[in-house]
């Protein structure tokens, strides 16, 4: 399967982030796309360099005062203090319940937190760069569709699915997911699915497509009462005016087998059926790998054929763009083995 990379990918180089007060290793690491990239390119799929500039996309799907604060924010961080190139920025307050929201703060640290979900979405030097360059690659594999081609994969890193109109989150920046599928809209097509089967329940996507009925969002992930986001991603939550009907979400207990999920991605299945769309968007996360170290469902790498396969049967023009997934050594094979399985 033709897949869009961009190197950049590898500016985005945090060194830690916190996890229950403890500094630890990022999750998300450069190391991912690498083994990504080589499993790719160790079973013959070609990459090729994203050839659209995402920035029109980002204008609509973003808030340009958001887009310009991730665009700068490095160069305001370090320029607060010499030593803060040797650290990371993380929030430590922000604007829920009873405060206001419609002030943007001068204070740097109080406006990460006016534009992130969590302290959980390590910033570095080459963020925006990595971002914009996985956003690039989201279009373009949108782009690709439009051609008249029938899969393709969008190599992006940082992930983006956490990432709603004016927040960070999750690891992510830019909603790669939502920039594909507007994509498709704009350039003709009427009706686009975004089907999320990362572990985490894709809350960006979902706010940003809530209210429209043109982007059915399904989402199959941990039940948000235990797993992050937590604050979204529960049965309950169908869609709201035009959108009504239009947001289904599948939370699933810690401990989820194979043969649990591949029946609730058949369910799925017939809802992306019964829409009628013209393209098919996967939020491609891995992290429902057995041994993913955050995550919590049991799929074992040979099933992720079987997800492909699944998904191919949809028979609908497919853009797989790349979100969570943390087991290192197996995401590249992981990943390669749902884009083989989708082209059997
Ligand atoms: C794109 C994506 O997959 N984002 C995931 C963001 C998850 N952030 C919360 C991490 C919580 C880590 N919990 C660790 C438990 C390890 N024992
Ligand atoms: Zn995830």
């Amino acid at each position: 399967m033709l897949c869009f990379l961009s190197d950049a990918y590898r500016d985005h180089n945090p060194q830690y982030e916190y996890f229950r007060g403890e500094k630890v290793p990022c999750f998300e690491s450069v190391e991912r796309l690498d083994n990504i990239v080589a499993a790719l390119q160790a079973r013959g799929h070609e990459c090729v360099l994203p050839q659209a500039d995402a920035s029109s996309v980002i204008a609509k799907i973003h808030d340009p005062a958001y887009v310009s604060f991730i665009t700068h924010a490095w160069q305001e961080w370090v320029a607060l203090d010499e030593k803060n190139h040797e650290l990371q920025p993380f929030p430590s307050v922000w604007p829920t319940r009873t405060l206001r929201d419609d002030i943007v703060p001068d204070n740097f640290i109080a406006k990460l937190g006016l534009y992130s979900m969590d302290n959980g979405t390590p910033l570095a030097a080459g963020t925006w760069r990595a971002a914009k360059s996985g956003a690039d690659a989201a279009v373009s594999a949108a782009n690709y569709l439009l051609a008249g081609h029938s899969s393709v994969f969008s190599a992006s890193r940082p992930p983006g699915h956490h990432a709603g109109r004016d927040f960070m989150g999750g690891y992510c920046f830019l909603n790669n997911a939502a920039l594909a599928a507007q994509a498709l809209l704009d350039q003709g097509m009427k009706k686009v699915v975004v089907l999320d089967i990362d572990y985490h329940h894709g809350n960006g996507t979902q706010s940003l497509f809530y209210d429209r009925d043109d982007v059915l969002f399904i989402s199959i992930h941990g039940d948000p009462k235990t797993e992050y986001p937590f604050y979204l991603g529960h049965a309950d939550e169908t869609g709201e005016g035009a959108g009504q009907g239009y947001n289904v979400n599948f939370p699933l207990p810690i401990g989820t087998t194979f043969a649990q999920w591949l029946s609730t991605l058949e369910k799925a299945s017939e809802q992306i059926r019964d829409f009628q769309a013209d393209a098919l968007v996967i939020s491609l996360g891995l992290d429902t790998f057995e041994d993913d170290p955050i995550s919590k469902f049991t799929i074992k790498s040979d099933d992720y054929f079987q997800v492909g396969q699944q998904l191919a049967s949809l028979n609908l023009p497919t853009a797989f763009i790349m979100e969570g997934g943390y087991a290192t050594e197996a995401l590249g094979t992981n990943v390669v083995n749902v884009l083989e399985g989708f082209e059997q």
